[in-house]
């Protein structure tokens, strides 16, 4: 039988069998002796049951991987659905260039969604929204105390495998029980003190939720490293960048303290976004300095 590998926990994989949408206890014995494959939560398997009357079974084989994300550690990731919230706590754009930096390493697409829009007083959407013009990433804004936007991100996730990023307390597992009430995620408090959210995510678990539809709500990240990328490497991740690449003087430029530099006048012309230059310069020289160390 074929299925989807949902859950590894202490040498059990729980795999989602396609033909009977229920959930088998497998080991993984066989193929990790024959080819020494660790199977991953996201993995396609072709499995067998050892007990027809119960749902154990064993793994038999994992399919080719289309892709493996890295962090969290998943296979086969359609998209990332990137949320941050637009207050309680207030976003945090260096750290969702970070995010896009990392997906994009990683070739899986991005979509950015910001929620709790119902707390939005001062319209701090639509200045977001210029900034991330032209990012490559679609964003969406969405509450889901009111329902306002909710249903389109829900469109998003209809038949893909989608990975749930963002830090603490902006709504990932509130998203997880509406996409999938059988989920049962823990919803957690925002701190009164912190303004961060609780670490209450515990395991990382894929949840099927409709046709060949699976979501995965990560734990919350406070911070990211970009760890392993060059510091030359970055622009490539700024997808509004390339078009005023041609006008550089210098073959590899970096945009930094090249003089004839046509991003640079791009920025200054208001055709590339501030912040997102300013985001990226930041993170270059965070790149540099961490090799040095
Ligand atoms: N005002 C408001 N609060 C929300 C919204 N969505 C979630 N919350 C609250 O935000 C807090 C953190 O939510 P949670 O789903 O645990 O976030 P997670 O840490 O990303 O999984 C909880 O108290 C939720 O009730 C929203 O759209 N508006
Ligand atoms: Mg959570
Ligand atoms: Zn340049």
């Amino acid at each position: 039988m074929k299925g989807k590998i949902i859950r590894a926990i202490a040498g059990y994989y729980y795999v989602y069998g396609y033909e009977d949408g229920r959930q088998h206890q497998c080991r993984a014995r066989g193929i990790f002796r024959k080819d020494g494959v660790k199977p991953l939560v996201g993995d396609e398997a072709v499995f067998h049951l050892t007990h027809t009357e119960d749902t154990e079974g064993s793994v038999d084989e994992v399919l080719p991987r289309k892709n493996v994300l890295i962090r969290p550690p998943v296979a086969n990731v359609d998209q990332a659905l990137i949320v941050f919230a637009l207050k309680d706590p207030d976003p945090n754009l260096s750290l969702l260039d970070r995010f896009l930096v990392l997906m994009q390493k990683q070739r899986i697409p991005s979509v950015i969604v910001f929620n709790k829009d119902d707390l939005d007083e001062k319209k701090e959407i639509e200045r977001i929204r210029e900034i991330y013009r032209d990012c490559g990433c679609q964003v969406y804004s969405m509450s889901i105390r009111t329902g306002e936007g909710v249903g389109e991100v829900r469109k998003l996730f209809e038949g893909k495998t989608t990975v749930l990023a963002g830090p603490s307390g902006v709504g990932k597992s509130s998203l997880t029980n509406l996409i999938c009430p059988d989920a049962g995620m823990e919803v957690g408090e925002v701190s009164r003190q912190t303004r961060r959210g609780k670490q209450t995510t515990r395991h990382a678990q894929l949840f099927p939720c409709g046709k060949d539809s699976f979501f995965f709500d990560t734990p919350g990240f406070s911070s990211l490293y970009l760890d392993g990328m060059k510091p030359e490497e970055l622009k490539d991740y700024y997808p509004e960048f390339t078009e005023y690449e041609p006008a550089c003087r210098f073959q590899g430029c970096m945009h930094l303290s090249e003089p004839e530099c046509g991003v640079k006048e791009a920025v200054r012309e208001g055709r590339i976004s501030r912040e997102r230059y300013e985001s990226y310069r930041k993170l270059t020289t965070e790149l540099k300095e961490g090799r040095r160390r």
